[in-house]
């Protein structure tokens, strides 16, 4: 053989060979490190095992969890309280009872596509649970024959512990052909949503979410000729959907009408929307009303994973408005008819830095920090991580009922990251070091930007075992989720493959 010949050879096979043993070598350490996220058994509740352990924080290590987990039953502590006895108290609230079904669907989209869908009541999203203020909600969920099991998350609505929907912490997964019941209390009217919290990164996208409306008891705050409509963007495998239809979505509206849009992103991507052909203020974000919103034009409105605002667009005398997202291209929402308004392509962001007015009073403002928490959301090579760490190795944040606590979360970068934290709502005071000017903000998920640093407020007045985590769920399941959780709250339910209950997969 010549040498041209051999060079040739080795360019022929060689270099296929060595690209497919370096791919090789690459998958192989990605499943390694998916896998090794996959713990057999953990219990999410673990360093509640021996007194003092709170001050784990900033002492976890692979040596001291792993013998922390050998120890004894943590239900038979004295003192120690399981998630599973703290549930909604008795009460002669009015019941609204509803019954969800997980199934396997073949759905047709309007635009004839057909998909293999996960859904609730055979359609994705599921139907919109909407009851009011004070409502006492008893949802039975069903699983038919979704395989890995199925809970449902109550998105943004603080339960008890016992029914946040957690696979592996406040409950197992539902396997199929049983069922479990939520009973909760709707405290605070506002926009929510619904989805399974079982390997939540796949059930979402397959299907299994839905919106929840509470709607305020004495009427709507912004008049009673305000009509409302709820727009639930979603991912449903490759396709992108508003209301379940590749189509967009029409809202009938006579001229001078108001009409309150509730916009749900339950994707996983940060959505920017425009509003074209009227002004429009920001009722809400995250279901919790601002004081006093302002007028906004030419503004775009980051929604973030997980995140709700409340938008409020008047019809003008003459033609329709149009809300749209570049990220949702050929899904717009059209309200009323007429002459399709003229497009604005920018506007600036909007900021809740300065929107609307301060409270006269505002009681959070005076109160003192019992702790302090530091975040900083980022990533390694294969993981999505928190302080550098990810999912059980990230020491939980523990705290007393009763505590003023203050969380700073910083993001690193590696994406948008949209801290959600579970069982609570929290308060943003300070955004990279300068503090709100306008109306207070209240959210149960606030989107981060890399290079962003925010300063969170929480009263822990929800005793429990609570999830914390990013709503890019694909980020959740690389890592970047956590715990908040009381001091003497224990737990019975494992996460890990032994049991099959994996919240963030
Ligand atoms: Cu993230």
């Amino acid at each position: 053989m010549n040498k041209r010949k051999i060079v040739k050879r080795l360019i022929y096979f060689g270099l296929p060979l060595t690209l497919v043993v370096l791919a090789g070598a690459v998958i192989v350490t990605y499943f390694w490190q998916m896998r090794l996220q996959k713990p057999e058994e953990i219990n999410m509740a673990y360093h509640q095992m021996t007194a003092g352990m709170s001050s784990m924080i900033n002492m976890t290590d692979m040596d001291g969890k792993e013998h922390m987990g050998g120890m004894g039953n943590p239900s038979s502590e004295e003192g120690a309280v399981s998630c599973s006895s703290i549930t909604t108290p008795e009460s002669s609230a009015p019941i609204r009872k509803f019954d969800l079904t997980a199934a396997r669907t073949t759905l047709k989209l309007d635009n004839g596509k057909t998909v293999d869908a996960w859904t609730f009541n055979g359609i994705s999203p599921g139907p919109e649970l909407r009851v009011t203020e004070g409502d006492q909600i008893v949802v039975t969920l069903h699983n038919k024959d979704i395989e890995d099991g199925v809970t449902i998350h109550w998105h943004g609505i603080t339960v008890p512990c016992s029914q946040d929907g957690i696979a592996g912490v406040t409950q197992d997964a539902v396997p199929p052909g049983e069922q479990f019941t939520y009973t909760f209390i709707a405290t605070t009217p506002g926009t929510y949503w619904y989805h399974s919290h079982q390997m939540s990164s796949i059930q979402v996208s397959k299907g299994l979410l839905g919106a929840l409306i509470i709607e305020p008891k004495n009427g709507s705050e912004s008049g009673t000729s305000t009509s409302e409509a709820t727009a639930l963007y979603q991912q449903l495998g490759s396709s992108m959907l508003v209301n379940g239809s590749e189509r967009g979505w029409t809202i009938p509206a006579k001229p001078g009408e108001q009409v309150r849009l509730r916009l749900i992103n339950s994707g996983n991507e940060t959505m920017e929307f425009g509003v074209d052909g009227a002004p429009f203020r920001v009722l809400a974000m995250d279901g919790h009303d601002l004081h006093e919103p302002g007028l906004l034009e030419r503004t775009i409105v980051p929604i973030g994973a997980g995140q709700r605002y409340d938008l409020l667009i008047q019809v003008p005398g003459a033609g329709k408005v149009v809300v749209s997202s570049p990220s949702a291209k050929g899904l717009p929402i059209t309200i009323g008819s007429g002459n399709q308004p003229q497009h604005n392509e920018d506007g600036q962001l909007f900021s809740f830095l300065d929107y609307g007015t301060p409270l006269p009073d505002d009681p959070v403002l005076q109160a003192k920090p019992d702790r302090h928490f530091e975040l900083k959301l980022g990533q390694t090579l294969f993981t999505k991580s928190i302080n550098g760490k990810s999912f059980h190795d990230i020491p939980p944040m523990t705290v007393k009922e009763g505590d003023h606590v203050i969380i700073t979360v910083s993001s690193e970068g590696g994406g948008d990251h949209p801290f959600h934290l579970h069982g609570h709502v929290f308060r943003v005071l300070r955004k990279n070091g300068e503090a709100l000017q306008g109306s207070p903000v209240y959210l149960d998920t606030l989107l981060t930007k890399k290079g962003e640093t925010y300063e969170l407020y929480l009263e822990a007045d929800n005793p429990g075992l609570w999830m914390i985590h990013c709503h890019n769920l694909k980020h959740a399941s690389m890592g970047m989720s956590m715990m908040l959780n009381y001091e003497g709250i224990t737990t019975s339910y494992r996460v890990g493959t032994k049991s099959g209950n994996l919240p963030d997969l």
